[in-house]
């Protein structure tokens, strides 16, 4: 339900995550004629941008003899390595060129700390560290949030899960939505996600 205290949270449309990028997510790019259609019901619209330093310590490159997709245990749990991705200021962190940025009130980046990764756009994978949205989203009054983006089985649902633990309404719409799917990531992401009480619209 869309209303007055509702924000849209886009997460990640970025070049990176869409065919020709590093972190290709299949169809990623096919989020955003949706993605900018919903962005006129909504009384905010917050866009997050993964934003990394070039040595970033959830890059496989930093942790010679692993491979891109391995998981390693950082002092915070487990990180999945990834291939080098949104690197800031390069044109895969940039947003997808078709992405109506104008429309955002706020750009929330994360994962600009060398030595924890940041998939949700309220905490850092400690699940302690905020990023700073809890407050500026009570401090605008909202209480529920739609979040779309990529990657689904990633960002999208950690984010989902720290908002309803915040204790906002939470709906993720899947059809503005795409997974990575790395080892069954997506059904786990898509249990929790219902676990939680989030509502997830469209699949
Ligand atoms: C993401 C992996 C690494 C995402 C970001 O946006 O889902 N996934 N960094
Ligand atoms: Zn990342």
């Amino acid at each position: 339900m869309v209303t007055d205290t509702s924000a849209l949270l886009v997460i990640d449309v970025q070049n990176e995550f869409c065919p020709g990028g590093a972190l290709a997510v299949h169809d990623g790019g096919l989020v955003v004629p949706r993605i900018n259609a919903l962005m006129a019901d909504f009384a905010a619209v917050i866009l997050t941008q993964d934003w990394h330093p070039a040595n970033h310590t959830s890059f496989a490159s930093q942790h010679p003899g692993t491979d891109p997709f391995s998981v390693i245990t950082m002092p915070y749990g487990p990180q999945v390595l990834w291939p080098d991705h949104c690197v800031q200021g390069s044109a895969g962190a940039a947003f997808h060129p078709a992405l109506d940025t104008d429309r955002a009130d706020l750009i929330v980046r994360k994962g600009f700390r060398r030595q924890i990764d940041s998939y949700s756009a309220f905490f850092e994978n400690d699940h302690a560290t905020p990023t700073g949205l809890e407050g500026y989203l009570r401090a605008r009054h909202i209480d529920e949030v739609v979040i779309v983006g990529l990657a689904l089985d990633f960002c999208v649902a950690f984010s989902a899960l720290d908002a309803a633990r915040l204790g906002f309404g939470v709906s993720v719409d899947a059809r503005a939505c795409r997974a990575i799917d790395l080892d069954g990531s997506l059904a786990a992401a898509r249990a929790g996600m219902r676990a939680a009480g989030v509502a997830l619209v469209g699949g």
